[in-house]
């Protein structure tokens, strides 16, 4: 589910490989982000604590083809008092991770409020957004097309790519695929931005 995510196979092997990707994980706390990142790093699932300002790892994740590609993550803590801080990791950044908490319907609104406000900011626009619709492993989950719904993804700003991705991070299914679809579209992005250059 998504959007500007074609012609996949001619991009894939586009980025060298000594260079890494910044990554920023935003979300409501307690949305798995921080679960998330250790689940990427270690491989197994770590007990967290709320994060207070945040977690910073570079991490090198296997995709498909067998193409190795380090990411620089920045895990920001959620609470309300922090957000005002998520911009100033957004800045430069190559991509977004949004972490949903698929059951909790009570702040879906807000967790939209806060993704449609970040992307919307002039420095954002364009930068592709994985959005993962976490905690699928419970039994009251929202399905992916609710959490699609709710989140109106399909009311982001035309120019930024999304893909919206189910996952239970503290088993890590879905992360690596939602990375891989995350890495595809930000390759997609510095395609065209270097034709756009070309071409001025
Ligand atoms: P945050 O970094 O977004 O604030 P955390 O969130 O990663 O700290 O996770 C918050 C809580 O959600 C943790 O539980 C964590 O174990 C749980 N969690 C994260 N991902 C999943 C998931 O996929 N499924 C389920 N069932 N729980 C998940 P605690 O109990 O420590 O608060
Ligand atoms: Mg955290």
């Amino acid at each position: 589910m998504g959007n500007g995510l074609s012609d996949q196979n001619s991009i894939l092997s586009s980025l060298p490989s000594f260079q890494s990707l910044h990554i920023v994980i935003l979300g409501l706390d307690c949305a798995g982000k921080t679960t998330v990142l250790y689940r990427l790093q270690f491989n197994e699932f770590v007990n967290t604590v709320p994060t207070k300002g945040f977690n910073a790892e570079r991490i090198r994740v296997t995709l498909g083809h067998s193409k190795t590609v380090t990411f620089h993550f920045w895990d920001v803590g959620g609470q309300e008092k922090l957000r005002p801080l998520w911009k100033s990791y957004t800045r430069c950044t190559d991509g977004i991770i949004y972490v949903v908490d698929s059951v909790d319907l009570e702040r879906m609104e807000e967790a939209k409020t806060e993704l449609h406000k970040i992307t919307r900011m002039s420095e954002n626009q364009g930068v592709p957004v994985l959005v993962i619709a976490n905690k699928q492993d419970l039994r009251n989950s929202l399905s992916l097309s609710e959490v699609e719904k709710l989140l109106a993804l399909n009311e982001l700003c035309c120019t930024t790519p999304w893909h919206l991705q189910p996952a239970c991070a503290i088993i890590g299914e879905g992360l690596k695929e939602g990375l891989e679809k995350l890495y595809e579209m930000i390759l997609k992005r510095r395609k065209m931005l270097r034709q756009q250059k070309r071409k001025r």
